[in-house]
């Protein structure tokens, strides 16, 4: 379901703003009004129905798939999983098995990692193939690092069953796959065929649970799967049940240790100085180049996720790239990444997606008490009504490849990506307003710092408020006539960037950039002390003529320092800024140096400028990030 097709192109923007007349449009309260106002005659039902979905069914209470009661007499055989998930099948666990939920009970992978490396990536390969191999595609356990990707289950053993004992299984097999390990030390699929013999539960049998594939959209499936066993003996027959949840996939946070930065290999153009310039800044960090790419925006084409279960000797984890659909095959090559504890997988299965969907579009906050499990931040063109629709040009006037910006009935990630989300838990995503971007994307605006203040983080924003206050100050200081980029041939003087037109143009930037900072201040209890602002201005991105009367969707004149990468806790990786060379400094850059130098930090720049700046991108935007993989079930 693409929600623009529902209303014959009306946007989510639009329906978030018109819908509720809210005079600061924000979508957070949207959601979460809605979510209570279902007989609100200024809700589209289509809307309502959404809110509903993206909120509904996490309470451990009213799941479709709650099992009846347990029979009061003892069943003949008893099945358990790891219901206290401490990573061990035990006598511990036979209590609260009928019930699974986020936060207790046992716990279960989708196996789409390939542990035997035998999903080879080749060039052309249609996305729906590629998307179809992993280790849940067969009916075999892929070898024993695939077994571990298994969630246990003990059918417990029954000595006192006579020979004519039998017992069979019954699960959803639309969702997950049972095996059943042999004497032989084989895994084989436990179907509606399979009869567990009299020996075999005299002895008990060990079972290993995978999901086929991850969770969606919790109206179809929340994730729940209950395994009934049904035990006959003497002709009497018993039922007993247990119940497990998928794990759902966290977004990374940074607070997790980077681990490794991918990039595209030196063969793409400008890359190769990029990447040694990267290298040479990331310490211990590995830089994974990778080959085969056409499209240079290696964080808006994926979003990294990973998830967990309590394993034998700790949590076990895997990380799932799930690949955006931006209605583009140049980073199909991104299933190269797919092996031994990594699965790669499609969000948006429709083609045609919206730009809004990027990766670029979608962070995490850390986890909170009231966000236990970390919160989306997402992009909405909120008024595009306000801004010109962009020509669609690509940026930079070479033969990079250029953001695709969407068009103006494309302001929102889709119905499927918030379905998504939400699936996972991140039902009350914090939406930003990027209507002011060409781009239009939250790594422009936003960048969180882990901090040892009371939440754990500060952020960097970009702030065109702050970028109007310090380039006037260098007007009156007599620098009208310097360079805004101090790069080749780039000639715009600060008198020019600041002129009438680009006044007006940006009083639309510092209204919808002051609204979003203060919706980051009150949605997460951050104060001014916790906020760094970077000094953004804009371009306008126009090969025809403008029209003075209108206002257009910009990107950052400089490189946007907010658009960086976190390397730890000390070091921010921010690209090389170029700006006003004032008696020698930089006068961005060394704003940026001081104020996160108050906040603990080192910033060391990196020069992406012929790379990624001039496609409309920069640092963040280029890479994409593994970091270290915190267990979902242990906050
Ligand atoms: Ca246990
Ligand atoms: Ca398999
Ligand atoms: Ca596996
Ligand atoms: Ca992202």
């Amino acid at each position: 379901m693409n929600l623009h097709r529902l209303r014959g192109g009306t946007t989510l923007a639009a329906l978030v703003c018109s819908s509720l007349a809210l005079t600061a449009c924000n979508p957070v309260d949207y959601i979460n009004s809605a979510a209570a106002a279902t007989g609100s005659s200024t809700l589209s039902s289509e809307w309502k129905a959404l809110a509903e979905r993206l909120t509904s069914g996490f309470s451990s209470e009213g799941s479709s798939t709650t099992p009846a009661p347990a029979p009061t007499a003892p069943p003949l055989a008893t099945i358990v999983g790891d219901t206290d998930r401490d990573g061990r099948v035990t006598d511990a666990d036979l209590d609260n098995r009928d019930r699974a939920s986020f936060e207790a009970g046992a716990i279960f992978l989708a196996n789409l990692d390939d542990d035997a490396s035998r999903c080879v990536y080749k060039a052309g390969t249609p996305r729906a193939e590629l998307a179809a191999c992993n280790d849940a595609a067969d009916e075999i356990v892929n070898g024993e690092e695939d077994a571990l990707d298994l969630a246990r289950l003990q059918v417990k053993a029954a000595a006192e069953l006579t020979d004519s004992a039998t017992a069979s299984l019954d699960y959803d097999t639309g969702h997950a796959r049972i095996f059943l390990l042999q004497d032989d030390g084989i895994w084989a699929p436990v179907t509606a065929s399979t009869t567990l013999t009299a020996e075999q539960l005299r002895n008990g049998v060990t079972l290993g649970v995978e999901g086929l594939d991850v969770m969606r959209d919790r109206t179809a499936w929340d994730g729940r799967l209950t395994v009934t066993l049904t035990t006959t003996d003497n002709g009497s027959s018993t039922v007993d049940r247990v119940q497990l949840q998928q794990a759902p996939l966290r977004g990374h946070d940074h607070t997790e240790d980077l681990q490794t930065v991918l990039t595209l290999d030196d063969s793409f153009k400008d890359s190769a100085p990029f990447n040694a310039r990267l290298e040479e800044t990331l310490g211990d960090v590995e830089l994974r180049r990778l080959p085969g790419m056409e499209v240079q925006w290696i964080q808006d084409g994926s979003e990294v996720f990973h998830t967990s279960m309590p394993g034998e000797n700790g949590p076990h984890n895997m990380r799932m790239v799930m690949r955006v659909d931006q209605a583009e095959d140049g980073q199909n090559a991104m299933y190269q990444l797919r092996g031994p504890g990594i699965g790669v997988a499609e969000i948006n299965v429709k083609p045609g997606t919206s730009d809004p969907s990027a990766g670029g579009n979608l962070e995490f906050l850390p986890h909170t008490p009231a966000h236990p499990g970390g919160r989306a931040i997402i992009g909405v063109r909120q008024n595009p009504d306000l801004i010109a629709e962009d020509h669609g040009h690509t940026h930079g006037g070479d033969a990079h490849a250029g953001h695709d910006h969407g068009t103006a009935e494309e302001n929102s990630p889709t119905a499927e990506q918030l379905a998504f989300l939400a699936a996972q838990g991140y039902t009350d995503p914090l939406i930003l307003d990027t209507s002011h971007l060409t781009v239009g994307h939250v790594d422009e605006m936003v960048h969180v710092l882990p901090a040892d203040n009371a939440a754990g983080f500060k952020l960097l924003v970009a702030d065109p408020g702050l970028g109007k206050k310090m380039l006037a100050d260098l007007i009156a200081d007599g620098h009208g006539d310097t360079q805004l980029v101090n790069y080749p041939n780039s000639t715009t003087t600060l008198t020019e960037a600041t002129d009438e037109m680009m006044q007006r143009q940006h009083a639309v930037a510092i209204e919808v950039s002051d609204r979003n900072i203060a919706t980051l201040k009150a949605e997460t209890g951050l104060g001014e002390q916790d906020i760094i602002r970077y000094p953004a201005w804009y371009r306008m991105d126009l090969h025809d003529a403008y029209d003075a009367t209108k206002i257009y969707p910009m990107a950052s004149f400089n490189p946007n320092a907010v658009n960086g990468i976190l390397r730890d806790r000390s070091t921010y990786l921010a690209p090389k800024t170029f700006g006003p060379d004032i008696n020698g400094t930089d006068v961005f850059a060394d704003h940026l140096k001081k104020e996160m130098a108050e906040a603990g930090y080192e910033v060391i720049f990196v020069d992406d400028y012929d790379y990624l700046h001039r496609g409309t991108g920069e640092l963040h935007c280029g890479t994409n990030q593994f970091r270290s993989m915190t267990p979902w079930y242990t906050r």
